[in-house]
């Protein structure tokens, strides 16, 4: 079952109204969030796949290894709910650990994509022992609906995997964990996957990789905006870019202009001059060393209750209660 939170015009013009806003930023920005529509699901889908992005690879490794670990702390009847399912795969090794407490487990699955949902619903369809609701939302909007639809009884445990809180800026994730800590129980729980800082030359790798599959998957936001917001942008006058901010720690991509030109976006009532070289900031993605996780979070109001690091790739698992 998925539920959508708004009808398909409201979200066009949510859209057009938000690239408005951001391409008239400096530096312009499209937000991150409208990477994925089918086919931008789909490439990060394969972005994942590939040998130099490492994520999904190390994180699923380390839920297979502790899974049993991690769910331990939570009393039954267990929700889980995830933001930002993708495929699926990794809550299903959760769920699959609960399956010797011979009781059923509910999961939420919030995310923008119906593409992720339906991934995710048919991955968890094999599971007995569950049972599936699909929040078509934001973040947001998902976790309050999710929190209303919750039993009685029973533990919480929030699964934010894949370093999609690498998006964030820090003041954005500090709000957004507070937002999490605010819907939520003592007994409740969090499971955060985050990134860790490594070096430059891998992230590159994984963030610019040789097959061009990272830079379809940006540029297919241009595609998007043609297609829903009747533009013109010519796909080969964009170059993809990333690029290592040692300051911020953060990996940037950009859509970079490889010579002057103007477009229009009729839906969005807007023309925008680019000049050569400039770039329109699609993604960031914060990298962390593992204290930094326990202390951004506790900040939050959560206790953090154990870490689970993947020494080659690079990756951390960190389990919070709360009190
Ligand atoms: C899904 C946000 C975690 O930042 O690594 C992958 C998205 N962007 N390659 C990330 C992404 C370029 C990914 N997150």
């Amino acid at each position: 079952m998925i539920l959508s939170a708004t009808t398909v015009p409201e979200a066009v013009r949510d859209f057009a109204r938000e690239v408005a806003r951001d391409l008239a930023l400096t530096p312009k920005q499209i937000q991150s969030k409208y990477l994925y529509d089918a086919l931008g699901s789909s490439l990060f889908e394969s972005i994942c796949r590939l040998p130099w992005y490492r994520i999904t690879r190390a994180e699923s490794r380390l839920l297979a290894r502790s899974a049993n670990e991690m769910v331990a702390p939570v009393e039954d009847p267990v929700t889980l709910l995830e933001l930002g399912c993708g495929s699926g795969e990794k809550v299903a090794l959760l769920a699959e650990a609960l399956r010797t407490r011979r009781r059923r487990v509910a999961i939420h699955l919030i995310d923008i994509s119906a593409t992720a949902l339906e991934l995710s619903e048919r991955t968890l369809g094999a599971l007995e022992h569950v049972s599936v609701v699909g929040h078509r939302a934001t973040y947001e909007d998902g976790l309050r609906r999710a929190a209303r639809e919750r039993p009685a009884k029973g533990g919480l445990l929030v699964l934010f995997l894949g370093s999609n809180i690498g998006n964030f800026d820090p003041p954005a994730s500090q709000e957004f964990l507070a937002e999490i800590r605010g819907t939520l129980r003592p007994g409740d729980a969090l499971l955060l996957g985050a990134d860790l800082v490594k070096p430059v030359g891998e992230l590159m790798l994984a963030y610019d990789d040789p097959l061009g599959v990272t830079a379809a998957f940006n540029k297919n936001v241009l595609v998007r905006i043609n297609r829903e917001l009747a533009a013109n942008f010519d796909l080969k006058a964009f170059e993809h870019r990333a690029v290592w901010n040692p300051l911020e720690r953060r990996v940037e991509m950009h859509l970079v202009s490889v010579r002057p030109q103007t477009v229009s976006i009729p839906r969005a009532g807007i023309e925008v001059a680019f000049d050569d070289g400039e770039s329109i900031w699609t993604e960031s993605s914060y990298k962390y060393e593992p204290a930094e996780i326990m202390e951004l979070v506790s900040e939050a109001g959560f206790r953090s209750h154990a870490q689970w690091v993947e020494p080659d790739a690079r990756f951390a698992l960190t389990l919070f209660v709360v009190e």
